[in-house]
């Protein structure tokens, strides 16, 4: 009863630290896709620590990436991004893990690739700002936001991995 009791404790602890873990949204975009980019990009988060919470290949429509970037509607490269973003599937996903909004950004890179340090995802992968591979949230706000948008509710899985305690002290 006792060992119950403990077992149910530990569980529960862990499940409390699992949803308090950060996620943030990584999308593979058109490009990325068709160079055949998705494993080479995956392998970084999965080898940085980060948990794969959610995964989708999808060509959502014109509508849905208006949303998704519009708070850069009134740019005047806006129309040639979502053309770019809807010439073919992108691969959305949720990544768990403490600073993943941060570090995922650090792995991307810059913006411009001409700025992306080499070791970064842009850095290592293109040359063009309209060719730049892949999106990350800037902010914790914009993630939470961005996987509401992309996942529906129950699309977004929660598991303890199996190396978490190797990967957190
Ligand atoms: P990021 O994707 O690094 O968050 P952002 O949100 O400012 O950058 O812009 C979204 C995307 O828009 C970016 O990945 C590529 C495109 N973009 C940004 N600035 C651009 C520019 N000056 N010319 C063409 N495309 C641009
Ligand atoms: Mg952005």
């Amino acid at each position: 009863m006792k060992q119950m009791q403990i077992a149910r404790k530990a569980s529960f602890k862990w499940l409390v630290e699992n949803s308090k873990r950060e996620q943030t949204f990584i999308m593979i975009k058109p490009d990325g896709v068709q160079r055949g980019l998705i494993g080479k990009i995956i392998q970084r988060f999965e080898k940085r620590g980060f948990k794969l919470s959610a995964l989708k290949v999808c060509q959502p429509g014109k509508a849905h990436l208006e949303e998704h970037y519009a708070d850069l509607s009134k740019k005047g490269f806006f129309p040639g991004l979502i053309e770019y973003m809807n010439s073919g599937p992108v691969c959305a996903m949720v990544w768990s893990g403490d600073h993943s909004v941060t570090i995922g950004r650090k792995m991307l890179g810059a913006t411009k690739p001409e700025d992306s340090a080499p070791g970064t995802i842009r850095g290592d992968f293109c040359i063009d700002v309209g060719r730049n591979i892949c999106h990350g949230s800037d902010s914790v706000e914009s993630a939470q936001k961005e996987i509401k948008l992309w996942f529906k509710e129950g699309e977004v899985t929660s598991y303890k991995h199996h190396s978490q305690g190797w990967v957190y002290e």
